[in-house]
């Protein structure tokens, strides 16, 4: 406890600079690591220490695990912070981290890789008590008739997932018996090229859900709690555009309850540090696909409603601490919607990377703007296209959606293209305003829009 002092941020952009801020208001000096393409990076000009890690390419700075821990030793930091992305949820990372003597800011290596496998995550939940969809026992069999078996008892249609998969890479939709051992092939060759693992699981495919996830905090020392729900819905291609919490329809009794199954299944994992259960939500019933044992992209709006700094958390609990807060002492108020801006065509989500010639920031009550931008800042080709996230409260869903509306058209951002002009679209979209959309809505939307 007390040991960290200096923290480096293994990372770039808006989570680097909110990292930044955080240890700031700690007390804690910070290390700025950088690519070549990121001299003028915000959280680089305002740490206390930068060190330039490599060329641009990602695999040479950012996922360069060599050069971070070299530039940790030079600045004798105490911890590092991974951010999101990157080297988060390497467990090679983390434990490298920790046998060079350093602190790793999130979860055991051991517990990244146990979630890392989504067939053991899955035993594990089931051994918790938490819901789960449907499925194959474990990894599929080589046999045919055995798979047949499988997929006839858990009834068409069935999805194919990769055991060392997420993020929706490699998965295969099965209608019929007929198509099942030719998909189970694809997917084996698919997940054996992106994963080096051809093992693949099974599950019953369902067909319109709601991307809903439990937030939690636990200090690996047998606290845990939960910080309720975020909504996901509204994405494309595995690329969430918009988050919010609470999600629409979650009554507070299946908070509570779903809540507590993921602070059991935290506790028997002893999990430590910040992490994420992923469900699918359907007719009112969750289903666990995933665990994140990192922090979020969409954090913000958990922090907004729960005003829990998750960040400050992480980095306590990373330093020995043991969790202050309990279960009671969460409670959510009112509702926070995050848009995350992105630079790309709004239509096309071609990417948009240049120069801003022009940033005014949006502002008033309840808006904050998590980014790293400023007024001449060249956005580099090499990353993803996220610029920053303008996050809106209000005490309903209502009034966020209102804030939301005057804060989109209040910011100024010239010289590159952004998608604010999609966020304004689904601001005024029926289905979004009535918080009914499910994983799939927004490519519908996409469609009629293209057809105007
Ligand atoms: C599913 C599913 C339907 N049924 N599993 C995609 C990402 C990965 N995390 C899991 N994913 C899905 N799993 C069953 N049994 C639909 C998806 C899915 C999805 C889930 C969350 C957010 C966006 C998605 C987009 C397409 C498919």
């Amino acid at each position: 406890m007390g040991e960290i002092n200096k923290i480096l941020i293994a990372n770039r952009g808006e989570i680097a600079l909110r990292i930044l801020r955080a240890c700031r208001e700690m007390g804690i000096s910070t290390v700025a690591v950088y690519s070549q393409a990121d001299r003028d990076l915000k959280h680089v000009l305002l740490a206390d220490e930068a060190v330039c890690i490599g060329p641009a390419s990602p695999q040479k700075s950012y996922l360069n695990m060599a050069a971070l821990i070299s530039a940790a030793e030079v600045t004798q930091a105490d911890a590092v912070h991974p951010g999101y992305g990157f080297l988060s949820e390497n467990a090679d990372f983390a434990e490298s981290v920790e046998k060079s003597g350093f602190v790793f800011i999130g979860p055991r290596p051991e517990t990244i890789r146990l979630m890392g496998s989504k067939t053991n995550a899955k035993a594990e939940m089931i051994a918790a008590g938490v819901p789960c969809v449907p499925g194959s026992d474990g990894e599929l069999p080589e046999d045919e008739e055995a798979c047949l078996a499988i997929a006839e008892k858990v009834g068409y249609p069935v999805l194919i997932k990769a055991s060392s998969g997420g993020g929706g890479r490699g998965m295969q939709v099965v209608r019929s018996a007929e198509d099942l051992i030719g998909k189970i092939q694809v997917a084996r060759t698919e997940a054996l090229n992106a994963f080096k693992d051809a093992s693949v699981f099974l599950e019953k495919y369902l067909e319109t859900p709601r991307h809903v996830e439990v937030q939690v905090l636990a200090d690996g020392q047998g606290n845990a709690i939960h910080l309720g729900e975020r909504d996901c819905s509204m994405q494309r291609r595995n690329q969430k555009v918009i988050e919010e919490s609470p999600a629409p329809g979650v009554t507070d009794a299946q908070r509570q309850e779903i809540g507590a199954l993921c602070v059991a299944a935290c506790k028997r994992i002893n999990y430590r540090g910040a992490g994420t259960f992923e469900f699918l939500y359907e007719k009112g019933q969750f289903y666990f696909i995933e665990m994140n044992t990192r922090i979020q992209v969409e954090h913000p709006v958990t922090e907004m409603v729960t005003g829990v700094d998750l960040i400050r958390e992480m980095i306590r609990i990373a330093d020995g601490n043991k969790l202050t807060k309990k279960q009671a002492d969460i409670t959510m108020k009112g509702h926070a919607i995050e848009c995350r801006i992105n630079a790309e065509n709004a239509r096309t989500f071609a990417p948009s990377p240049g120069a801003l010639t022009k940033y005014h920031a949006p502002g008033g009550p309840g808006v904050r703007m998590d980014t790293h931008i400023y007024s001449r800042y060249k956005v580099p080709p090499h990353y993803d296209s996220m610029i920053g996230k303008l996050i809106c409260w209000g005490n309903t869903r209502e009034s966020a959606i209102n804030r939301m509306k005057g804060a989109l058209s209040e910011m100024i951002l010239e010289g590159i293209e952004t998608n604010i002009a999609l966020h304004q679209r689904i601001m005024r979209d029926p289905a979004f305003i009535e918080g009914t959309h499910e994983i799939h809505y927004l490519e519908g939307m996409l469609e009629r829009w293209a057809k105007e």
